[in-house]
C-alpha cells in the first residue's frame, strides 16, 4: 500500500515539478524534477491512515503541544496527523532527521500542512551544533492561506557535527494538520573526475582556493569540487565578518561586570564548521574580514555598544580596535593551532572609486556606503592602526593585505597604492586584495572592466613590490544567459586568468568567490566556473586548456612532504602500510600520505610501492649507514 501511495505522490511533485514555493534548506541549489524522480528513492512516507503519528515529537521543554490521528481534515484518504495544544507560536510537530537519515547525503521533504480555522504556518529546520548550541532557520514561510498548504521538495541535509536535526512546523497558535508527509533521498550526483583539479594545475604558480559558507558542508557534490579545484584556500563567506564574531550580548555583559568598554567579546561558532573541516583537511584559510565599514554592527561604535548610543570617541575606538583585533586572533589561534591562517584581510573596501573615503554614518543610513569608521575618526585614518594592530597580534606567516573592489579604476587604484606604499614603509602591510567582482556582460567589449584594464591594474599593484591575492573572482554572463553568453564568459576568464598567470611571480593565491553558479551572491549572472549541476562550465575549460598538470619533483624519502627527512617519514610509511584506511593514499586528509609521499617514500626496491622496506631505508639513511635514498 505503502508503495503505491508513495509513486503516486512523487507523480504528483513531478508534475508540480518546477513551480518549487521551497527555498532551498541547507545546500543552496536548484530542486530539479530528475533528482526527485526515482520512486526507491522515497526513504520515508506516511499519510497518516494507519493512525501512526509516533514518528513525530512536539519540541520539548514548554511545547504543550498533543499530537494524534485526526479524521476531522485530510488530503489523501481520510487520516491526517493533528497537532493540538499549541500554547506558543514555535510549538508544532516536529520530524527527527539524524536519527534515521545519513549526514552529507541531500534529501527532499513534502507534506501538507492546514490550520484549523485559516493556515498561517512556518516550515522550519533545527539543530544543535558541536558548541551545543541550537541554530534555527526557516525552510518555507508564509505557508498561508484559507485552505492546505504544500511545501514541495524542500531540500535538506545536515553534516555528522550536527545533533538534533529536526524539521517542524511553527507559526500561530492554531491546531495544525499534517498531511502526506514523504522524505525522497536526492540520487547521488558525482563530480567529473575525468578533468583536471584547477588547484593541481596551478600547484607550481599560486594557491587556487574558494569562498565557502557552512551550508555547503552538506553538500556532497560541492564539496567533492572542492576537494578536486579549490582545496588551496578556503574563506568564509560570511561567518569570519565583524558581524559574524562580535557578540553584542557579551560585550555589554563584559562592560556590566568589569565597567571596561574597551574589550569587545568575540566568537566564532558560526565559522567553526568551516574551521574544523579546514583543520581536518589541512586547508589553508584567508582571513576575511578585520575592519569594514559594512557587515559591521553600529553598535560597535556606540557608548555602551546599546544600539541607541552615543557615538564613541576616537581614543575610545582605538581601543576597541585594538582588544577585538587581539582576540580575533588570540582566539583563532587557540581553538584552531593547526590551521595555516596564511592571509588575513585586515581592511576591507575602505576607499571611493574616485579615491575619497566613505561618508561617515551608521551602515544602514541612506545607502550601504557609509561607514561608522568614518563616523568615529572622521576620514581613513583608522587604516593605519588596524594594520598596526594587526601586525601585532597576527599569528606568524600570516600575512595583512588591504582588500577592496573595483580595484581597477583609477580613483580607488591610486589611493590604494598611495596608502599601500605609506604602510609598506612602515612594514605594516604585505600585500593587495584584489576581489575581482567582474561582468563578461555580452562581448568582451563590453566587459567591464575590460581585460587590459584589469591586466594595467595588476601592473600597478606588482610594481608596489608586495604579495597580491586575487580574492573574490567571479564574472557575470548578463541575466537568462544564452550559450554566446557563457563563451563570452569563457574567453573573459581566459583574458583575464592569462592576465593573472602572467603576473604569477607576483601573486600568491587565486580565490574564486564561490563554487557553483546557483550558490552565488551573483547567482542570476551565473558567475562560477561550476554550473547547478555540479558540471564545469566553458569558463572552467577556457582557464585549463592547453595547461598541464605539472608533475612534482621526487624528493626521495620525504614522505610527508614536508621538505625534509626525518624519521616521521619513516613513521608514516609503516602507518600508511600498517593502517591504510587511517593512513593510506589519500589526496586529501591531512593524517593520511599523499600521492606524491607515495612515490617520495617508495626507496627501497622503488617502483614496487610502499611497504616497511621503505621505512627502513629511511632509518638506515638517518643512521647513516646508507650514504643516499632511493637505497
Ligand atoms: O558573499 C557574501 C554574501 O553572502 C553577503 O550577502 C554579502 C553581504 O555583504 O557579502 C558577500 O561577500 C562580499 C565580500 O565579503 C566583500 N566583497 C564583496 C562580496 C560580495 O558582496
Amino acid at each position: 500500500m505503502k508503495g503505491k501511495k508513495s509513486i503516486r505522490m512523487i507523480a504528483a511533485l513531478m508534475s508540480a515539478s518546477m513551480g518549487i514555493a521551497a527555498v532551498p534548506a541547507i545546500a543552496p541549489s536548484a530542486v530539479s524534477a530528475e533528482t526527485a524522480s526515482a520512486e526507491e528513492k522515497v526513504v520515508f512516507s506516511t499519510d497518516f491512515e494507519d493512525g501512526d503519528v509516533s514518528m513525530f515529537t512536539n519540541r520539548g521543554d514548554n511545547d504543550t503541544t498533543v499530537l494524534s490521528a485526526s479524521d476531522e481534515a485530510s488530503v489523501s484518504g481520510s487520516t491526517s496527523m493533528l497537532a493540538s495544544g499549541r500554547s506558543k507560536d514555535w510549538n508544532g510537530p516536529a520530524f527527527r532527521l539524524d536519527d534515521k537519515l545519513k549526514p552529507y547525503t541531500e534529501y527532499y521533504i513534502s507534506a501538507k500542512v492546514k490550520g484549523r480555522y485559516y493556515t498561517n504556518a512556518t516550515f522550519s529546520f533545527q539543530y544543535t551544533n558541536s558548541d551545543g548550541e541550537t541554530k534555527y532557520s526557516n525552510l518555507v514561510q508564509n505557508l498561508n492561506g484559507g485552505d492546505w498548504m504544500s511545501v514541495e521538495n524542500v531540500k535538506v541535509s545536515f553534516t555528522d557535527e550536527m545533533t538534533d536535526v529536526y524539521v517542524y512546523f511553527e507559526g500561530g497558535q492554531d491546531d495544525l494538520f499534517i498531511d502526506d508527509f514523504v522524505v525522497t533521498e536526492a540520487s547521488q550526483v558525482e563530480i567529473e573526475q575525468d578533468i583536471p583539479g584547477l588547484k593541481d594545475v596551478f600547484a607550481n604558480d599560486f594557491k587556487v582556493g574558494t569562498a565557502l559558507t557552512p551550508s555547503a558542508l552538506s553538500s556532497k557534490p560541492t564539496m567533492d569540487l572542492v576537494e578536486k579545484h579549490f582545496s588551496g584556500s578556503i574563506t568564509a563567506g560570511n561567518e569570519m565578518k565583524p558581524d559574524a564574531v562580535l557578540n553584542q550580548a557579551a560585550c555589554q555583559s563584559y562592560f556590566e561586570e568589569t565597567g571596561d568598554d574597551t574589550v569587545p567579546q568575540i566568537s566564532f561558532s558560526a565559522a567553526k564548521p568551516l574551521l574544523n573541516y579546514c583543520q581536518k583537511n589541512n586547508i589553508p584559510v584567508r582571513i576575511h574580514t578585520l575592519v569594514w565599514h559594512s557587515q559591521t554592527p553600529d553598535w560597535f561604535f556606540k557608548e555602551g555598544y546599546a544600539n541607541d548610543g552615543e557615538w564613541v570617541s576616537k581614543e575610545k575606538m582605538l581601543k576597541r580596535m585594538e582588544n577585538y583585533i587581539k582576540a580575533y586572533f588570540e582566539t583563532l589561534t587557540e581553538l584552531y593551532p593547526d590551521i595555516d591562517f596564511y592571509a588575513c584581510d585586515v581592511v576591507n573596501e575602505a576607499w571611493l572609486e574616485d579615491g575619497n573615503p566613505r561618508q561617515p554614518g551608521e551602515q544602514g543610513s541612506g545607502g550601504s556606503a557609509k561607514s561608522a569608521w568614518v563616523q568615529v575618526f572622521g576620514d581613513n585614518s583608522f587604516i593605519e592602526p588596524a594594520f598596526t594592530f594587526a601586525r601585532k597580534y597576527a599569528p606568524d606567516g600570516c600575512k595583512l593585505y588591504y582588500n577592496d573592489y573595483n580595484e581597477y579604476m583609477d580613483g580607488k587604484l591610486n589611493a590604494m597604492v598611495a596608502m599601500a606604499k605609506e604602510l609598506k614603509e612602515k612594514g605594516l602591510i604585505d600585500g593587495i586584495g584584489m576581489q575581482s567582482h567582474l561582468d563578461a556582460r555580452q562581448s568582451l567589449d563590453a566587459a567591464f572592466p575590460s581585460v587590459s584594464m584589469y591586466n594595467k591594474a595588476l601592473d600597478k599593484y606588482c610594481e608596489l613590490g608586495l604579495d597580491i591575492q586575487v580574492t573574490e573572482l567571479d564574472a557575470t554572463t548578463p541575466e537568462n544567459p544564452t550559450e554566446a553568453d557563457f563563451k563570452v564568459q569563457a574567453d573573459y576568464y581566459k583574458g583575464i586568468w592569462d592576465a593573472i598567470y602572467a603576473h604569477k611571480d607576483n601573486i600568491s593565491a587565486v580565490v574564486v568567490w564561490g563554487v557553483t553558479d546557483d550558490g552565488s551572491w551573483r547567482a542570476k549572472k551565473y558567475p562560477l566556473l561550476f554550473d547547478a549541476d555540479y558540471k564545469a562550465k566553458p569558463a572552467f575549460y577556457s582557464i585549463v586548456d592547453g595547461r598541464e598538470v605539472p608533475v612534482p619533483a621526487v624528493k626521495y624519502g620525504d614522505a610527508d612532504c614536508d621538505g625534509e627527512i626525518l624519521l616521521n617519514d619513516a613513521i608514516l610509511i609503516m602507518q600508511a602500510v600498517g593502517n591504510p584506511d587511517a593512513y593510506g593514499i589519500n589526496g586529501f586528509e591531512k593524517t593520511h600520505i599523499t600521492e606524491q609521499g607515495s612515490i617520495n617514500g617508495d626507496v627501497a626496491n622503488t617502483g614496487d610501492g610502499l611497504t616497511n622496506a621503505d621505512a627502513l631505508a629511511i632509518q638506515k639513511y638517518l643512521l647513516n649507514l646508507i650514504d643516499k635514498l632511493p637505497e
